[in-house]
């Protein structure tokens, strides 16, 4: 098949976080993040796994971007630890911290590979969560002291400048049902966070844009909402909250809409959103240059008086019931839909038009088995995921969505949060007792499809 070709300057690359690959928690300065304490918290993480050495990837960088280099990436995505850098989250910064994403990036640019920096990927230093983290205001602050701090080391080099991933998670696993670090339980301190990540990140973009950064943007991990029933007005309500409370809430502001009236009606019966100050949206609303998407699973919900609703939905208990997942899933149990990908991609672009997209991490975790006698992983279901989604992309930018590239998650197999390492999302086997790296069946099929540009 050879008729799936894609555009003459799509980008392809695969993406990682600090906390997941890093190790090297207590090294060169670093000082302990929300995720170093959460992980440590008795029964909130799979058998008490850690990120201390995880992939041990802050010693083994150098031969991590070989792998990339021969896999063939234009880019690679990766984040910034706060805590290395500024390790109290505020204050003078920590040179040997900045020192390690110095080398980093010039071993990428020396292979050719293009930096993608996200500044934030949940690992909040501890002592800002000491004094409320993203619920307080003045994390959004000095969010954007710290981006501008990072820039001012890595700016002669790196174009592509992201603030948050997935501030979905941050706000409503860190701080409202409690899976994710900090591990807060609280509906209006979900509610709060949303709103300071967002302001932390216009506040970073701003000081970014005036600092000369080229290329900036945010990464959302947007929700395809379908109802259960196309038919029903309920399940059409259903969707509305649903979609109101993951993709509008964050959609609207950042594209200068401001908050949805309709949302900011259904956070008020749980909060009073006095945190939301004159200006703020304006802040909020400074202009990106490309949107990133993480897509992974349809969402599918039917509205029912008294239904269950989501925990990581705050409100939605009552009147929303979440189904049930059917179908092929993956090990996460999510569901494996690559048509949701596609009508993803055509409702952001047009609903919110003129904002370049980007699939910032797309992949599955997948029962793998081990390093076979010669050498090989035979990932076929994530060859499979993988090709199916690619197949759903490239229909998208058939139909005129403007979608300038694609990075798999992940590189590695990682420390998959809550998960731990039982779930394997790498395109790379890690052999965490040896830290051996092993590519698997979908690292030379992927290596294959950006040498051809095609499927
Ligand atoms: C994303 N959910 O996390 C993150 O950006 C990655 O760090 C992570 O490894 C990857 O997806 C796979 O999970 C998510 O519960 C975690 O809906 C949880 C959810 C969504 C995304």
């Amino acid at each position: 098949m050879s008729d799936v070709r894609f555009p003459e300057n799509f980008i392809w690359g695969a993406a990682t976080a600090a906390y997941q690959i890093e190790g090297a928690a207590t090294e060169d300065g670093r000082g302990p993040s929300i995720w170093d304490t959460f992980s440590r918290t008795p029964g909130k993480v799979f058998q008490g796994h850690t990120g201390d050495v995880a992939c041990d990837h802050y010693h083994r960088y150098a031969d991590d971007v070989a792998m990339m280099a021969d896999l063939g990436l234009a880019t690679y995505r990766f984040s910034i630890a706060w805590p290395r850098i500024q390790p109290d989250g505020t204050g003078p910064v920590n040179p040997r911290g900045l020192d390690f994403y110095d080398r980093l990036v010039d071993s990428l640019l020396a292979r050719g590979i293009d930096p993608f920096i996200t500044l934030y990927h949940w690992d909040l230093p501890q002592t800002l969560e000491d004094r409320g983290g993203w619920t307080n205001r003045e994390t959004a602050e000095h969010f954007a002291d710290y981006a501008v701090a990072v820039h001012r080391r890595l700016g002669d080099r790196v174009r592509t400048w992201t603030t948050l991933n997935e501030p979905w998670c941050s706000a409503y696993l860190g701080y409202g049902n409690g899976v994710h670090a900090p591990g807060t339980r609280d509906a209006g301190a979900a509610f709060r966070a949303v709103h300071h990540l967002l302001l932390g990140h216009g506040l970073a973009t701003r000081a970014l844009r005036a600092a000369g950064a080229e290329t900036l943007g945010i990464t959302l991990n947007l929700a395809d909402v379908q109802p259960v029933d196309a038919a029903s007005t309920a399940d059409a309500d259903a969707v509305r909250l649903v979609d109101g409370l993951h993709n509008r809430i964050f959609l609207d502001p950042l594209t200068g809409a401001g908050y949805p009236a309709d949302v900011l009606a259904h956070v008020s019966r749980m909060v009073t959103p006095d945190f939301i100050q004159d200006g703020d949206e304006k802040v909020i609303a400074a202009p990106i240059d490309l949107l990133g998407i993480n897509y992974y699973a349809p969402t599918y919900v039917a509205g029912r008086a008294g239904g269950a609703g989501g925990s990581a939905y705050p409100g939605s208990e009552g009147s929303v019931e979440f189904a049930p997942a059917s179908g092929p899933l993956t090990e996460m149990g999510w569901m494996i839909e690559p048509a949701g990908l596609t009508r993803l991609l055509e409702r952001v672009a047009a609903d919110y038009p003129g904002l370049p997209m980007f699939i910032t991490e797309n992949g599955g975790a997948f029962p793998d088995g081990e390093v076979d006698a010669e050498g090989r992983v035979a990932d076929t279901d994530r060859v499979a995921y993988l090709d199916g989604h690619l197949r759903a992309v490239h229909e998208a930018i058939a139909r005129g969505v403007d979608l300038r590239g694609y990075l798999v998650w992940s590189l590695l197999d990682n420390f998959e949060w809550a998960e731990g390492y039982r779930k394997r999302f790498g395109i790379v086997h890690v052999d965490y007792l040896t830290q051996r790296r092993t590519p698997k069946e979908s690292a030379r099929w992927y290596q294959e499809v950006i040498s051809r540009n095609g499927l």
